[in-house]
């Protein structure tokens, strides 16, 4: 153990007085459970600006001018939302006289202009504030902006965020105004080698301000975050914590279930941490059959919040997965958070049902959200149907692996996430990282995510998506040969015979030998097919031939031992600029078993029944 990590438990064993085997808590700001407080939408149109010379943030001189004394008349202009008296100023932008976006909503497919666009744009909403409870404190709230903002409220910036799929929020109380406030967001989506993710994907880069924007109206002293879980192995003991902030952090916090006619009091420290232990009698545990959800109240002073949670226990035992004490077997798919029917980031509650109707009608108990956190309503949604969730942060292909600042990137990813989704019983795998190549650098990189994955929350399981090798003295036997595989919970990779990877019919001459005794899950395999183009089983692009690639991996996956699930690529067919080939891709990775539409193609069906014999395998107890 690092010494800072030493420092810190004892740190928190003082402060917390009595309290052992802290889990550290989250280092981050976020106010979580924004979908059970008290909140104003700030969604719906909003003012844009294209400036792709980043004119009104660098000076002439490319000097950064919201960090300058003398801000030019120009940027001014944009973060005062000013507007001349005289006439004969120069001032060169106006949103007044701009068109409008709507958001949440990139901007790619709300104007033709701007489908390719990778860069700059400024957006700006003006409102009132009328309080609702008369709240003490408010703070703005952003689901997520793809990939930079800077955020400016009646001329003040409020600061910045990096990562287009975590949310992040800033305090404005003493900013905000009862009349015709100025909200003003740069948003910038330009890709760079150094961030996360870096250059290369192979999905859409969706710019804009992608998710819920609101204000969120809170008392002085506020529960900000809290962790209300079974502690690791146990299937009625609740450890957690509730992290207060505000000015009167020392105070009796109560946390109530009324359905179990639960109510309990803990007291915070100095520093506004409670821990949270108590006893579940004959609560009915959280799972895909039963996804039972309690309300749990949880007061302190003023403060007081409402969450759906489920109960539930996730391990392995050698090879296999258990569920609240019982091996299962995960019958799940990747997807893209993309409503390919309005061809934009999918964001909304009937965004979320829609994708997971699809994954329930393919009998699947289990999604694996590739490759960046997706947003809360999917995660939500997905819960009350009983699906399971593998959350990931976009450490995908090449990252820049040497540089400090791109790990503190995804560190900072990786926490939100956790921060946001760590009551929700579905989430059941974190995965840190997507078929990176093997390096020391990148297996340091890695192996320290694992360790503050584990730091922030030691109940669920940590993967990430390797890659598979053959042994050198046999080119058809496969195995998976990565240093970074002995520190994961589940060993995971992805692979493409069939399809990138010779024809289907080399599934059939090939084996897996894997050596670790870790519940497997396959985590990507599959190969394009254009809905509707029908062939023979040999024509690439042909729904048969994609029929075939799914009969002959399904029969050689299944004969890996310790297999204990499989995520194919992908749901629905995505976006993709990678994918050029005219009149069947058009700017489509056409792996879905569905259409971007909803159409089913036949590699649906034949996935669908070998879910159903799995199933059926796993109820009579294998
Ligand atoms: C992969 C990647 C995924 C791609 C997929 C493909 O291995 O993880 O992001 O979209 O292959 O279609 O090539």
């Amino acid at each position: 153990m690092k010494t800072v990590q030493i420092l810190f438990i004892v740190t928190l064993f003082i402060l917390g007085g009595k309290y052992v085997n802290a889990q550290l808590q989250s280092s981050s700001d976020q106010i979580i459970n924004i979908q059970h407080r008290d909140t104003i939408s700030l969604n719906g149109q909003w003012k844009y600006i294209v400036d792709q010379y980043e004119n009104g943030y660098y000076n002439y001189r490319y000097q950064p001018i919201d960090q300058q004394e003398n801000a030019s008349q120009v940027s001014e202009a944009i973060f005062n939302d000013y507007h001349p008296v005289n006439k004969s100023e120069r001032v060169e932008y106006d949103f007044d006289l701009s068109g409008e976006l709507t958001v949440p909503g990139s901007w790619n497919y709300q104007d033709e202009k701007l489908f390719y666009y990778e860069g700059n744009i400024w957006y700006r909403k003006k409102f009132d504030y009328n309080s609702l409870k008369s709240a003490k404190r408010v703070f703005i709230y952003f689901g997520a902006v793809n990939y930079e903002a800077h955020v400016y409220l009646n001329g003040k910036k409020l600061g910045m965020h990096q990562g287009g799929f975590t949310p992040f929020n800033f305090e404005i109380t003493s900013f905000l105004k009862e009349k015709d406030n100025s909200l003003v967001v740069k948003v910038d989506n330009k890709r760079k080698k150094e961030a996360v993710p870096t250059l290369n994907t192979d999905w859409f880069n969706y710019g804009g301000i992608t998710r819920d924007v609101a204000l969120i109206e809170v008392p002085e002293t506020f529960i900000r975050d809290y962790k209300i879980q079974l502690k690791k192995g146990s299937l009625n003991q609740i450890d957690g914590f509730i992290r207060l902030s505000g000015n009167k952090l020392a105070q009796s916090v109560m946390v109530s279930i009324p359905e179990l006619n639960i109510k309990k009091e803990f007291t915070s420290n100095e520093n506004g941490l409670a821990f949270v232990q108590f006893q579940l009698e004959n609560a009915t545990l959280w799972s895909p059959e039963n996804p039972k959800l309690y309300q749990v109240e949880i007061s302190a002073g003023e403060s007081k919040i409402m969450d759906e949670i489920g109960f539930r226990s996730i391990e392995t035992q050698g090879s296999d997965l258990l569920l609240n004490g019982k091996s299962f077997f995960l019958r799940g798919i990747c997807i893209h958070e993309e409503n390919g029917i309005r061809s934009d980031r999918a964001w909304s509650v009937e965004d979320a049902r829609l994708l997971l109707n699809r994954v329930k009608e393919l009998n699947c108990n289990f999604v694996r959200l590739a490759h960046y956190p997706h947003n809360e309503n999917m995660i939500r949604q997905a819960e009350k149907m009983g699906i399971m969730v593998w959350s990931e942060i976009p450490v995908y292909w090449t990252i820049d692996w040497e540089n400090e600042a791109t790990y503190k990137n995804a560190e900072a990813q990786l926490t939100d996430m956790i921060t946001r989704d760590k009551n929700r019983a579905n989430v059941i795998i974190w995965s840190v990282a997507n078929e990176t190549p093997v390096s020391d650098a990148r297996t340091r990189f890695l192996t320290n995510l694992i360790g503050k994955t584990r730091e922030l929350d030691n109940t669920r399981l940590v993967s990430a998506a390797l890659e598979k090798h053959t042994i050198s003295e046999n080119p058809l036997v496969f195995a998976v040969e990565d240093p970074f595989a002995q520190f994961v919970d589940v060993l995971s990779f992805n692979q493409y015979l069939g399809w990138y990877d010779g024809l289907p019919e080399k599934c059939t001459r090939s084996t897996w030998t894997i050596k670790y005794n870790k519940p497997v899950i396959v985590s990507e395999f599959g190969g394009d097919a254009k809905f509707g183009v029908h062939a023979d089983k040999d024509t690439r692009w042909s729904e048969e031939f994609q029929e075939e690639l799914y009969i002959r991996n399904l029969e050689m996956l299944d004969k890996i031992p310790q297999l204990r699930g499989l995520t194919p690529w992908i749901l629905t067919d995505f976006r993709s600029p990678r994918r050029l080939l005219p009149g069947i891709q058009d700017g489509w990775n056409r792996k879905g078993v569905f259409s971007e539409k909803g159409e089913k193609k036949k590699a649906f069906f034949i996935l669908k029944e070998f879910y159903n014999k799995k199933q059926k395998a796993y109820f009579i107890g294998k």
